[in-house]
C-alpha cells in the first residue's frame, strides 16, 4: 500500500513528466547551491548580483517556454512553475528577476514582436546577456494601468516617448525596457534600449521587502524610439495583460515555494525545540499549525498544477489565473507569518529565513495585481458587475 507523504501528499512529483522532473531537480540544486548561500547578505545589504541573470541563463531558466530558436526549450507551463517554486523557496526577489525576464520582457517580444526583434533580442535575453524590464506601473496608481500618462507621439522614423514609470523590477540593471505608452490614446508596447537618449533609471532604496531584488523607476524625456522598436502585434491593455497572465501563473507556484520552505523550516524547528519537558512538535497547537500549513500549501500546488495543464492545452481563462494568484499569495503570506511565530525570537533573525519570506511575500501579495484587485476581477466574473 501507499504511505502518506507529509511533504507531497498528492504525489505531485509522480504526476510530472520526466522532463519536468529533470527541470525541477536542476532548479532545486541551483537554488540551494548557488542562491541560498548568498541570500542573507544580499537581503541585508540590499543588493542584487547581476551574475545571477547569467547563471540562470546558463541553466536554461530564462524564457524556458520559448522555442529553441530563441534560446528556450519549449518547457511546459508546469515546468516554468516548478522553476519559480524552487527559486522562490530561496527568495521572492530572485524569482522576480526570473519572472520579469521570462514573462514580462521576453514573452511580449515573442508574442507581439517582429521577426527582426525576436532574432535580435531573444537569444541574448535567454542567455542572460541582456536584461529586460517591464514598465507598466506609474506613480499615480498601479492598480489602474489604463490611466497611464506616458505618451508616444509619431515622428519621422519612429516615436517620441515622454513620461515615467515607477516600481520597476530590474530597471537600474536593464539593457532594455518594455515600455507601455499611449499612442493617440491607444496603449502600445515599445522596446526602449539602454543607450537611447533621454532614457534614465534610478534605484528605489530603503525597501523593507524584496531587498535582494533591485527595483527602480524609469524616466522618459523625449526619448526617440525608432519604428523598428514598436511591438507591431498588439494594441490596448491586452498587450501588458497577456504578459501578466504568464507571470501571475508563475507567482502562484513561486509563492507556494516560499511557503513550502517555511513549512519545512517550522517542522524542523519544532522537532528540535524542547519546552516544558517535551519537544514543541508533540504539542497539539503546534501540530494544528503544521497541518494548516500543509493543507494550504498542497491545495495551492494542486490548483497551480491544474492551471498549468490548462495553460499547456490552451483551455484557460484569465480569471482562473486571478483566482490562483490571489489565493496562493494570500495563503503563502499567512503561512510565512505563522512560521515566524513558531520560531519564536529566533524567527526574526536573517539566518533562519522565515521572516525574510514573510516580508517578501507582502510585495508578492501586492504586485502583479493586488490581492483585492484580483477579488474584484473575480467579483466581476461572478456577478457581471465591475466594482473597481
Ligand atoms: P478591462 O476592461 O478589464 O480590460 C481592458 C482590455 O484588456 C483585456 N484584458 C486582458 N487580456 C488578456 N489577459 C488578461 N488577463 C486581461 N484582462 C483584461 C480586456 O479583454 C480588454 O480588452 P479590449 O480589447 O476589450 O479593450 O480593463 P480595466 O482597465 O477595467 O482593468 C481593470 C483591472 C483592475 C482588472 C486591471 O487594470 C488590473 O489587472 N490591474 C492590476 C494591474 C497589475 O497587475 N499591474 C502589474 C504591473 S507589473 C508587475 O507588478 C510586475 S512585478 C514582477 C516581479 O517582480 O515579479
Ligand atoms: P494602488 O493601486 O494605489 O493600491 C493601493 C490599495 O488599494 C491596494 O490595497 C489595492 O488592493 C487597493 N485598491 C486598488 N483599487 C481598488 C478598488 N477599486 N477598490 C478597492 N481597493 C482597491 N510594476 C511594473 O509595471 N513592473 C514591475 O516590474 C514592477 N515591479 C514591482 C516591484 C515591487 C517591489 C513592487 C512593490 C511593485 C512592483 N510593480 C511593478 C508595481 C505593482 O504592480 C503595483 O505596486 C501594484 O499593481 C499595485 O499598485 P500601487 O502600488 O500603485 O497600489
Amino acid at each position: 500500500g501507499q504511505t502518506f507523504r507529509w511533504d507531497d501528499p498528492f504525489d505531485l512529483t509522480g504526476r510530472l513528466t520526466d522532463e519536468e522532473r529533470m527541470v525541477q531537480d536542476a532548479a532545486r540544486s541551483y537554488a540551494r547551491e548557488a542562491l541560498l548561500p548568498r541570500v542573507v547578505a544580499a537581503f541585508r545589504d540590499e543588493v542584487f548580483d547581476r551574475a545571477i541573470m547569467t547563471e540562470m541563463g546558463e541553466m536554461g531558466f530564462l524564457g524556458a517556454m520559448l522555442p529553441e530558436q530563441y534560446g528556450g526549450s519549449e518547457a511546459s507551463h508546469v515546468a516554468y512553475g516548478l522553476i519559480a517554486r524552487e527559486v522562490e523557496a530561496i527568495d521572492s526577489g530572485y524569482r522576480s528577476a526570473m519572472s520579469v525576464q521570462s514573462s514580462l520582457a521576453m514573452y511580449p517580444i515573442y508574442a507581439f514582436g517582429s521577426d527582426e526583434q525576436k532574432a535580435k533580442f531573444l537569444p541574448k535575453m535567454a542567455a542572460g546577456e541582456l536584461v529586460g524590464c517591464f514598465g507598466l506601473t506609474e506613480a499615480d496608481g498601479g492598480s489602474d494601468p489604463a490611466s497611464m500618462k506616458t505618451t508616444a507621439v509619431a515622428v519621422d522614423g519612429g516615436y517620441r516617448l515622454n513620461g515615467g514609470k515607477y516600481w520597476i523590477t530590474n530597471s537600474p540593471i536593464s539593457d532594455l525596457a518594455i515600455v507601455w505608452a499611449k499612442l493617440d490614446g491607444n496603449i502600445r508596447g515599445f522596446i526602449v534600449e539602454r543607450d537611447f537618449d533621454g532614457f534614465t533609471t534610478g534605484k528605489i532604496g530603503d525597501k523593507l521587502s524584496l531587498r535582494a531584488s533591485i527595483t527602480g523607476d524609469i524616466g522618459l524625456n523625449d526619448v526617440f524610439v525608432p519604428e523598428a522598436n514598436i511591438l507591431p502585434g498588439v494594441q490596448g491593455l491586452r498587450g501588458p495583460f497577456s504578459c501578466l497572465n504568464k507571470a501571475r501563473f508563475g507567482i502562484a507556484w513561486g509563492a507556494m515555494g516560499a511557503a513550502e520552505f517555511c513549512f519545512h523550516a517550522s517542522r524542523d524547528y519544532v522537532a528540535e525545540r524542547t519546552l516544558f519537558g517535551r519537544p514543541l512538535s508533540a504539542r497539539q497547537l503546534v501540530q494544528k499549525k503544521l497541518a494548516d500549513m500543509q493543507t494550504e500549501i498542497f491545495l495551492g500546488f494542486e490548483g497551480a498544477y491544474a492551471l498549468g495543464r490548462l495553460l499547456d492545452t490552451g483551455a484557460w481563462v484569465p480569471e482562473a489565473i486571478s483566482l490562483m494568484k490571489r489565493n496562493n499569495c494570500g495563503k503563502a503570506l499567512a503561512v510565512a507569518r505563522e512560521a515566524r511565530d513558531m520560531h519564536g525570537g529566533a524567527g526574526i533573525t536573517g539566518e533562519l529565513h522565515v521572516m525574510r519570506h514573510a516580508m517578501n511575500l507582502e510585495t508578492v501579495n501586492t504586485y502583479e495585481g493586488a490581492h483585492d484587485v484580483h477579488a474584484l476581477i473575480l467579483g466581476r466574473a461572478i456577478t457581471g458587475e465591475a466594482a473597481f
